[in-house]
């Protein structure tokens, strides 16, 4: 059934919307992957990137408030908290030795000016001019051009003087409008994500990609979104990677089910073969747990994502994993999955090869 997309992918042949739509809806998952699996070794080869992170929240609260969302809380509610910058800076004096990268992103704080966030910046740059930073979704970069009053091109470049280096890929969701407003009527639409994506990437920033998929969107909806991203990509060649987030239903407005392990896989599969122009798919071990994650590299994906140390959004919404592994677990994974493993910093220069 799947012949003529197998024909397709191994000539090298872009997919279309119908082919997308076709490798969801089907259930030989075997195909799929082994598809995506191959794709993956012509792009990376045998090369499965790792980094040694850790994840900083500087706060839950948010203006929001997405309906999916677990993690974020009104000003003055129970377990509401803002981090300061000599809180942040202790928890990065606690890393362990051979920390690279930090990821922070947060809750959009009704108070805090878009100075602040550039002070943070520059005292972190200051006292660790070594780590990478990659930092604040789209929806933050609103957030800022909001309160700043400045165009998010300047934003951006600000960000970039006190030490930005790249961004995360987090706020995408799905883009489809419809589902969208369902989802998160408060957030900025799909297409402002991308457009605010499009100016990063003039701007020289590195960013990835997200979609959060499993609640309630349709499968149309999945090949809607990985088409959008990759009609951006084709034009600024700007993203790495692309990371699909498993939906986590504990303590959501929307509540539901966790996707399957079998939807989660396809999902890493599919992407792969439809964003023919991104390098890079995550398999984010977070949400999908060490073993499927270390599965999914057979499937299509060729980042396994890092150490993270401290992780809150995933654990909020009931994520069954650790907040942290280490750098020996996430080798061995990648070895007993029969890949080599690559140590990545925030742009995927390689640190080492283990
Ligand atoms: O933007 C929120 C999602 C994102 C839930 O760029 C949820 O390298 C599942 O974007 N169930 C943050 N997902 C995480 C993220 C990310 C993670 C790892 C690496 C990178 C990267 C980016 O998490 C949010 C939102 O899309 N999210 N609630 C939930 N209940
Ligand atoms: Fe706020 Fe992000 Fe949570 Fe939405 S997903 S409520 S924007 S923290």
């Amino acid at each position: 059934m799947l012949t003529g997309i197998e024909k397709r992918v191994l000539a090298g042949k872009r997919l279309t919307r119908g082919d997308g739509l076709r490798l969801f809806e089907s259930d030989d998952i075997f195909t799929i992957g082994k598809l995506a699996g191959k794709m993956a070794g012509k792009i990376n080869g045998k090369k499965v990137y790792f980094v040694q992170n850790r994840h900083i929240n500087p706060t839950n609260i948010c203006i929001n408030r997405c309906r999916f969302c677990a993690f974020s809380r009104s000003k003055g509610d129970k377990g509401a908290y803002e981090l300061s910058t000599s809180e942040i800076l202790n928890r990065i004096r606690s890393s362990p030795e051979g920390t690279r990268e930090l990821h922070i992103v947060g809750g959009l704080h009704p108070d805090r000016s878009f100075e602040y966030y550039l002070d943070m910046l520059k005292s972190i740059r200051k006292e660790f001019p070594k780590l990478h930073i990659k930092a604040f979704t789209a929806v933050e970069i609103d957030h800022f051009s909001n309160k700043s009053g400045l165009a998010v091109r300047d934003v951006i470049e600000k960000l970039k003087e006190c030490g930005l280096e790249a961004m995360p890929g987090g706020g995408a969701e799905i883009f489809a409008e419809e589902t969208r407003n369902k989802l998160c009527p408060e957030k900025i639409p799909g297409e402002r994500w991308l457009d605010i994506h499009r100016e990063a990437h003039l701007c020289s920033v590195k960013t990835n990609a997200t979609m959060l998929y499993g609640h309630i969107e349709s499968y149309g909806d999945r090949v809607d979104h990985l088409l959008r991203l990759r009609k951006l990509q084709d034009k600024t060649g700007g993203f790495q990677a692309f990371i699909p987030l498993s939906y986590h239903p504990k303590n959501t407005e929307i509540g539901g089910r966790y996707p399957s392990g079998i939807d989660d896989l396809k999902t890493i599969a599919v992407s792969r073969l439809m964003l023919d122009n991104f390098p890079h798919i995550k398999a984010y071990w977070v949400m999908l747990g060490e073993k499927l994650s270390q599965i999914a590299l057979l499937f299509g994906a060729d980042d396994i994502d890092g150490t993270i140390i401290e992780e809150k959004i995933t654990h909020s919404a009931g994520a069954m994993t650790g907040e942290r592994l280490t750098k020996d677990r996430l080798v061995h994974l990648i070895k007993r999955a029969g890949k080599r493993p690559v140590e990545r910093d925030a742009l995927y220069r390689t640190v080492k090869q283990n």
